[in-house]
Parts: C-alpha cells; structure tokens; sequence
C-alpha cells in the first residue's frame, strides 16, 4: 500500500515537474515605459497592471525589436529580425500574409509541445494569399496557415479599413448580399461621404491622414463599402476580445494554451468605452489606458476563475513606445500635463531613441517567479521565442528563428542575465544596437523629426553614440569622443546585417 502511495506522489511529483504551463502573452499597442503607475506614473494609475507586477518581476529594460507595430510582431512570431526581410514595415490595412507558412513560427514551435494556440485582438502582419484577403470568401492563408489553432482579429488596425472583426476564416456577421470593398488607391463608393468632405459626421475630427471611410462616426485610412452587419462598434473591443478569451481558456484549461491576447488600446482612434471616458482626466488617450488596467484585471479574473494562475506564465509589454498625436485629435497632447508617457526616454513611436522601443514588460506565474522583483537586466522580445521554447522543452532547429535566443532565466528572473547586445529598428529602419551602456545609432538620412507627431526620430546624418547609464536620455552625442566604441559597435551591426 505504502509502495503504491510513494509511487503515486512520485509520479504525480514528475508530472508536475514536466507539466507545460499555459502563456498568456498580453501585446499592447503603443503603451509607453511611463504610461503605468509601476514605472513611475502618477498622473495615470493602473492597479491592476501594478498588481501583474507586484506578483511577478517588473522589467526596466525591456525592448521591442521595432518602434512601429508590424515589424515588432512579425519578428515576436517567427523570431527572425524584420528588417532582414523586405515589406515587412506598417502594413495597410489589405496587405497580403506577411509570414511565410513554410517556417515554424512562435505558436508553430509551441504546437510541436501540445499547446492549443490562439490569437486574439489586432494581427496587421497581412492575411490571405498574394492577391490580398477575399473579404466576402475564405480569408486565408493567415494565424491558422502559421501555427494558431484560433484568431478572432482586427484585421490590421483600428483605424485601417475595413472595419470589420475576422474570425478564423471569415468576416463575423457579413450579409452575403451586401459585400465588403476595400480600396487603398482611391473611393470604392465615390458618393460616400468621407472624413475629409463631411467632418460634420465625425465624432472624433482628423489632425493628419485619417480622413477617409467613415465608420462609426470616425474617418479611418483607407476606403471601404458594404459589409454594414458587419462593422465594428470600437467602444466595445476590449470586452469583445475578453469574452473571446474567456471561452478560448474554458474550453482548453484541461490542456496547455497560449493566448496571444494583443489588445487594441492604447492604439488610435482611441474610443474607450463609456464606463472609462473621461476618468483620467487625460482625455481619451489616458481613458484608454484605463481600460486597458481593466482588461489586465478582468484577464487576471478569468485565470483565476479557472484555477490557472499557478499553471500559467503572464507576459505583459507592448510592441512600440509611446505616441500622444497619432492623427486624431483627441486631446492627448493637449491634456497631458505633467504625464511623462516615455519615463526619461527620448523620441517615441517611430523612433530610434529609446522612447521607441524601450516598452513595459512584467513577468508573472504563480508560485515559480519571486513577486515582487525588478529587474535590470537587458531582454529583446525577439528572445520570446528561443525562450519559451526551452520553457516547453522543443528544440530550436537550424531553420527556425534565426534571431532568437534563449534567455528563459532571465524572463523568470531565476538568473537574470542580459543579452550581450541588442538591435532596434526605427520606422525609416535605421538600426541602433546596445551592447553593456552603449548605444549605437547608425548614420540616417531620414528626417529629424516627424513633424505630424511631434516625435524625434533620432535620424542624423553621421554616428550617434551615448552612454545610458549616465545619459539615458541620449542628449550628449560621444562618437567623436570614443571612435574605437564606434567602430566596435558599427562593425558588430554591419556583421549582424550580413548574415
Ligand atoms: C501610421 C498612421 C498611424 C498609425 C501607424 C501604425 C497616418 C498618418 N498615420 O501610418 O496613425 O496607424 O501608421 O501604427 O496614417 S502601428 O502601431 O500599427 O505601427
Ligand atoms: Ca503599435
């Protein structure tokens, strides 16, 4: 009896070692290192974000490898820098599949493990085959075709056409009688009114772009008809994908999942829904926020519900920094305050400067990360993949993700080691690396400023190099000072670039 007692713990004691826990990866779009009450806000507070963090370890160097949305996702899933990759800058909003199908992408390699994938919220990295998706017909290849075994998408973003949710393969609730057409070259219906001829139908005007198809009462880029049993109410994604993700988790909580849960917020147009507008006090942009820290709560809430939270690793960060003015003008420069949405990085969304890519990011799992922590050290989402890879025991083969390594302890914050160096790209795709305190950014011809959104971009002409620990804020240029750190860290950047 004893023996078959002793056996049983055994057993079940292996069981547990070897068990895979669910992931729950929580993508914002556009949140900035300042934008939470954890980093330093305390214009804006975001309890439940705050509580993600004090259960788990809090990042302060974490990065995105891209300062714009579709390069930061296309190299999180397959693990491969963008930038080594032609056309895979913001996508529009009818863009073919961006990922090849032939490689094992981030869910492809957790499918290899027993994980039932799924994706929820907004994808802008392409979907159907070269002719671009067939709206009105199956919409494929897209996530099923590269490893998700669910998706329930805004197309691209919310505010690209056509405004309409997809669902594995089709559009939800489409009248087959009234088909969707979408244009990025000119107006498919030439007496529809638009956000540039009839802004006395706008809810929320235009600052630039942003003026054309007028869906719920807000002009987005790109021109769409049909489709009216369709289209999306925009005050209501953040509760659409969580009712998403709570069926998604209560069917597969028995088996190990991972929830690619990318929401809309804080991204443009930023519409909130009723119960949070105006609650910030910082206009529609903070309202957003404080949406998003219910989301994280009302997530939290469903794992916990189904007793997931010891068997479930949470990652929260967001795919590029901060904007306030994105082409709408929804007050967010305007009540901004004293709200430093990049914490002391310079630049934002779109740039080379820190404020582009240095994001958010906290690690929680109940039970096996220490709560409460911090950590310094240096970690590029492009390292999710190899990660989470040696988390769920695959093999990383030759072919796949060729850009990702393994930094699983440093995401669990057992051993917290920082990468040796680290490359961003900006939206002009210029290439900075970081390597100990140094930054690197390479010589641009770009524009020093993007002057719709106000942002610095970090473009000069020659070497920009600077020291972070004293100067994280990339004001003092020393690359005439240290030559030999230049050509060290340039040359380190062009072999990356060659291979
Ligand atoms: C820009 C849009 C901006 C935003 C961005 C993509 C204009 C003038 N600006 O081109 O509003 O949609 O693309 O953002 O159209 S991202 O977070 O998805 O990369
Ligand atoms: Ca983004």
């Amino acid at each position: 009896m004893l023996v078959v007692l002793l056996l049983f713990a055994n057993c079940s004691l292996l069981a547990q070692k070897n068990a895979k826990p669910n992931i729950v990866l929580i993508y914002t779009d556009d949140l900035g290192y300042g934008d939470i009450s954890c980093n330093g806000s305390s214009a804006i507070q975001t309890p439940n974000i705050d509580k993600l963090a004090k259960n788990g370890v809090r990042f302060t160097n974490a990065h995105a490898t891209s300062a714009t949305c579709t390069p930061s996702r296309y190299s999180l899933l397959t693990g491969q820098y963008a930038w080594r990759k032609q056309g895979t800058g913001i996508a529009p909003g009818d863009a073919s599949l961006l990922i090849p199908t032939t490689i094992t992408t981030l869910p492809g390699m957790l499918k290899k493990a027993g994980y039932k994938n799924a994706v929820i919220g907004k994808w802008h990295l392409g979907l159907g085959g070269e002719g671009g998706p067939d709206w009105n017909g199956t919409i494929a290849p897209g996530p099923l075709e590269i490893g998700f075994d669910y998706s329930f998408l805004i197309p691209a973003t919310g505010d690209r056409v056509p405004c309409v949710f997809v669902e594995n393969h089709s559009v939800v609730n489409l009248d087959k009688n009234d088909p969707i057409k979408v244009s990025y070259q000119g107006p498919v219906d030439p007496d529809a009114p638009t956000g540039a001829k009839n802004p006395e139908l706008l809810k929320m005007l235009p600052s630039h772009g942003h003026d054309q198809t007028i869906v719920n009462g807000v002009s987005r880029i790109g021109y769409m008809s049909g489709g009216k049993t369709a289209l999306w109410h925009d005050e209501d994604f953040a509760e659409t994908f969580l009712k998403k993700a709570d069926a998604f988790i209560t069917k597969n909580k028995s088996l190990p999942f991972f929830l690619y849960f990318a929401t809309h917020d804080i991204h443009v147009p930023r519409l909130p829904n009723e119960k949070f507008v105006g609650k910030s006090g910082l206009g529609p942009r903070g309202d957003a926020i404080l949406e998003l820290d219910w989301t994280v709560g009302e997530l939290y809430k469903i794992l916990s519900a189904n007793k997931l939270l010891e068997n479930t690793l949470i990652i929260f960060t967001s795919d590029n920094g901060y904007v306030l003015n994105d082409g709408y003008k929804d007050d967010a420069v305007e009540k901004l305050g004293n709200h430093k949405a990049g914490g002391v990085y310079r630049g934002g969304k779109y740039s080379a400067f820190e404020a582009g890519t240095r994001v958010p990011m906290i690690v929680s799992w109940k039970g096996k990360v220490v709560p409460g922590r911090i950590s310094n050290a240096m970690f590029s989402q492009i390292d999710f993949y190899a990660s989470l890879a040696e988390l769920t025991h695959v093999a990383v083969g030759q072919r796949m993700a060729p850009d990702s390594r393994n930094f699983l302890q440093t995401l669990l914050d057992t051993k917290p080691v920082s990468r040796d160096y680290i490359i961003e790209q900006s939206l002009n795709s210029t290439l900075s690396i970081i390597r100990d305190k140094w930054k690197y950014i390479e010589p641009s011809k770009g524009p020093a400023v993007n002057k719709d959104t106000n942002t610095e971009l970090g473009n000069l002409k020659s070497d920009q190099l600077y020291d972070l620990t004293i100067d994280p804020g990339e004001t003092n240029n020393l690359a005439e000072k240290y030559p030999a750190i230049v050509t060290q860290l340039k040359s380190l950047l062009e072999k990356e670039k060659s291979k």
